[in-house]
């Protein structure tokens, strides 16, 4: 065990009084000064805001150190680019990292205030789709842990994520709104306000002998960005760094209508027009649609930030030469790619370099991170498009395409084709500016999130451009953050651990390998099955007050939880189910090991199969569930809006992790280290991080099926022939049968034929190639089950072994081969 006196060499949290008399007295004044309410009439959501603000002056002192001490020691600062932040709620996350919730806790309950209850009050904020938004709210969390100075930069949308209602089984998007209550984490900088300008002209001026010319552009339309700052505290408060997210707003309207004199209407337009910018989050589809308003957050949030960090730099060192040794910018995916061009303009337009120097500042700053390898998901704009909003830019994009392809012909010998991959243009057909090639061309280094994702786009994506580059492309496995998805989701476990092997996996999550030891004990492993056994009342109780559907806790927790996507096959699963129902009925004196299979998980409002895969899982269970046959040995349960609090509740209760994607097309995946982290065994395919988690908890410890990555490429090429197969199957085609004729939908007989006949058709996710795989998985974990013994063993390696992939980890590998930044 670590012993206090070790603890003692870390910088304890500023301590301005954390005794609970004292931090209640605190509450009470910010409500009573704050808010202007006595305690008597004061509302739950009062007492949120009041126990918010006396958190927060806790919090203030470390964010102005940290801001100082970066200043002082001239260290680099890393900008972490992305337009989502999936952070859910702050309040238990910070108290937790300040170790001040014993305290916090006592000091409401000595007012009447159950913790609990008021910060399950605190909006979700849900600024962002799935995998990559949350990723960024772990890296947050790392990078002020492990005390790399850092900013993250994003859009403070006014409605985050669409909510998801169920109506007959139907998925429904209202609006969401996590600033109905304001916002009591966040500061308004009015002085951080920056002009945007969209459209309009670039004239050239000064052709004078000798003078190069320069080129200034006249956007049409312009608006501001004002800034709004959330401090991000780190694990055990030893570093706050800074989440700014920008709001637009319209310029001056009282100028605008006096510019606009005479025209009321279109004046009003313009204000209209900027607010509109920062209303809403881009549901994540398939098939980027390419809408303006799109292009024109991207723009914004990039400028916006590029010009804080210019400000910044400038105001402290007085040039821009230097900008690469004291900036790292990351840009989280292509969504901000439009800031390579806009650096270029800034430097070159603004601040008179030439273009060669500002392209070498350019590299040196930029680097990104790919999240994905589906051709239809890489973002490309419509050149028309892109040269009316920003005209500049395209003249930039077309000054670094000349370059790189010059290069790529002259010095590598490209031939045409090559060329024509490496082009920031797609010639073919409608001409577009591909945002990958641009990141990449762009950036230092370019990296994926899994060993597994990056050498699939060393091969596939970018497989010309890395020829042209060879020195670029790096992985780095994606990580979670284990203060939320262990210590806050999951206290039952945690004290567990801690009480077993000490304090040190607190601060080093490799240090859960202690573990080890004690996955043959009996004892610690009944008692890591009491706590699993607690997080599945949990759940049960959610479900039964939310969905009134009773669950038996000591049925095994079978979960699939993330966005409902053709290639990550909650219809393999459900299809599955299906057949695992006909099964139950054909043989009832079978020891069927009874299951609960949960679902969860958002569809892109556009995405036709994707909801019509929800009403399947709602209209299977409908049936399945109400089937006194099946004596409550399958049930089968979608639960609605699933968020990240909803998460912090379903990880934890999981005894199994369904990760099933099509091997090759999961770029990582997270949930799988949460479950994993949190206890669950894993059913998966070599996809993604499955791989490297497999690696990590021993084959014995996980189950694995299906074709892998270089086998689907294979049977695509050589021609799937789904039909065969399913026929070949009896359990399969008597599956597909029953949902294609509607056994589950007799209101609506062909509601499934269409898709089940695309597995018929092509199979293109391959989920009748490994229906087979996959079902004969389920009954090894079935049996698995059965030894109770040996299951917990397992789950308490999963937990032992999987430290690793905590995004500290992952963050000091970004900081130390791609930033040179931090410590
Ligand atoms: C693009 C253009 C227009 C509108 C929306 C979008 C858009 C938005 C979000 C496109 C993609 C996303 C999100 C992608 C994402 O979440 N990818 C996931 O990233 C995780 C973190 O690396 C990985 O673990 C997952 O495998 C990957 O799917």
């Amino acid at each position: 065990m670590i012993s206090k006196s070790a603890l003692a060499d870390l910088p304890s949290p500023a301590p301005r009084s954390a005794n609970p008399d004292a931090l209640a007295a605190e509450i009470i004044e910010r409500l009573t000064y704050s808010i202007g309410k006595d305690a008597k009439v004061a509302q739950p959501h009062d007492w949120l805001t009041a126990t918010i603000l006396v958190i927060r002056d806790r919090v203030i002192d470390r964010w102005m150190d940290s801001t100082r001490q970066v200043y002082e020691s001239q260290g680099k600062r890393v900008y972490y680019l992305s337009l989502e932040f999936l952070i859910g709620r702050l309040t238990r996350d910070a108290v937790s990292n300040l170790e001040m919730l014993d305290e916090v806790r006592a000091a409401l309950s000595s007012l009447g205030v159950d913790f609990d209850a008021v910060t399950a009050l605190e909006p979700d904020a849900a600024l962002g789709n799935g995998g990559l938004g949350r990723l960024a709210a772990c890296f947050m969390e790392s990078m002020a842990t492990v005390d790399v100075p850092a900013y993250g930069y994003g859009i403070r949308y006014v409605h985050g994520l669409f909510r998801q209602q169920m109506s007959d089984g139907w998925q429904v998007e209202l609006p969401e709104t996590w600033l109905a209550h304001g916002n009591a984490w966040e500061f308004q900088r009015r002085e951080s306000a920056y002009e945007i300008g969209f459209g309009g002209t670039v004239e050239t001026l000064g052709d004078a002998i000798g003078v190069a010319p320069r080129c200034v552009w006249k956007p049409q339309e312009r608006m501001i960005a004002v800034a709004y700052d959330t401090p991000v505290v780190g694990w055990r408060a030893k570093r706050v760094n800074t989440l700014r997210l920008w709001t637009a707003q319209p310029i001056d309207p009282i100028l605008l209508d006096a510019f606009n004199a005479g025209d009321h209407i279109g004046a009003l337009s313009e204000s209209n027009k900027a607010e509109a910018l920062a209303r809403v989050l881009y549901p994540a589809d398939q098939t980027p649609a390419g809408q303006e308003l799109r292009l024109r957050q991207e723009y914004f949030f990039s400028s916006a930030s590029l010009q804080d960090i210019l400000r910044r730099h400038i105001q402290q060192y007085g040039e821009l030469g230097s900008l690469p040794d004291k900036v790292a910018i990351q840009l989280n995916d292509t969504h901000p790619a439009v800031s390579v061009a806009e650096l270029m303009r800034l430097l070159i337009d603004v601040h008179g370099l030439e273009f060669d120097p500002a392209w070498d500042i350019t590299r040196k700053t930029f680097s990104y991170t790919n999240h994905t390898l589906l051709p239809e998901a890489l973002e490309s704009w419509p050149v028309p498009l892109f040269e009316r909003l920003l005209p500049r830019h395209m003249q930039l994009v077309y000054a670094i395409n000349a370059k790189v392809l010059r290069h790529a012909r002259k010095e590598r010998g490209y031939d045409d084709g090559q060329i024509r991959s490496v082009s920031l243009i797609d010639e073919g057909g409608e001409r577009r500016v591909r945002m990958g090639n641009l990141a990449f061309v762009g950036s230092h280094s370019i990296n994926g999130v899994s060993a597994l994702h990056t050498d699939l786009m060393k091969q596939t994506v970018f497989s010309d451009l890395h020829g042209l580059y060879p020195e670029r492309i790096n992985n780095k496995t994606n990580g979670i953050t284990p203060r939320r998805w262990l210590m806050q989701c999951n206290p039952g476990l945690f004290s567990l651990i801690r009480e077993a092997i000490g304090d040190a996996f607190m601060d080093d999550a490799e240090a859960l390998t202690a573990l080890d030891a004690f996955a043959g004990d009996s004892e610690f492993r009944a008692r890591f099955a009491a706590v699993k056994r607690d997080n599945k009342t949990r759940l049960a109780d959610l479900v039964a007050r939310r969905m009134g559907i009773k669950l038996d806790p000591s049925a095994m927790f079978d979960i699939q939880i993330k966005r409902i996507h053709e290639y990550k096959r909650q219809l393999l699963n459900i299809v599955e189910a299906v057949a695992l129902y006909d099964q139950i009925r054909s043989n009832p004196e079978k020891d069927w090991a009874p299951r609960v299979k949960f679902l969860a998980g958002k569809a892109a409002p556009s995405y036709h199969n994707a909801k019509l895969i929800i009403k399947l899982a709602n209209d299977v269970a409908r049936v399945i569930n109400n089937d006194p046959a099946v004596r409550g040995l399958l049930k089968i349960v979608f639960v609605p809006n699933y968020n990240v609090s909803l998460a912090e509740i379903m990880v934890p209760a999981a005894d199994l992790s369904e990760q099933i994607s099509t091997a090759g097309m999961e770029a990582s995946g997270t949930g799988n280290m949460k479950f994993a982290l949190n206890g669950a065994l894993t059913i998966g395919t070599l996809d993604g991080a499955n791989v490297e988690i497999s690696e990590c908890v021993g084959a014995d410890n996980i189950v694995i099926f299906g074709l892998t990555a270089d086998e689907v490429t294979q049977k695509r090429a050589d021609g799937h022939e789904p039909r065969a197969i399913i026929e070949a199957s009896h359990e399969l085609s008597q599956a597909l049968t029953a949902i294609a004729s509607g056994v589950f939908s007799p209101d609506d007989r062909d509601r499934y034929a269409g898709l089940v006949a695309g597995l018929y058709e092509h199979d293109w996710f391959m989920v009748a190639a490994d229906f087979e795989a996959y079902a004969h998985a389920q009954r090894q974990v079935d049996a698995l089950w059965v030894d109770e013994k040996a299951w917990y063993g397992r789950t308490v390696l999963n937990t032992a072994r999987v430290g690793w992939f905590s995004s500290d980890r992952t963050i000091r590998q970004y900081a130390k081969e791609i930033w040179k930044a931090g410590p």
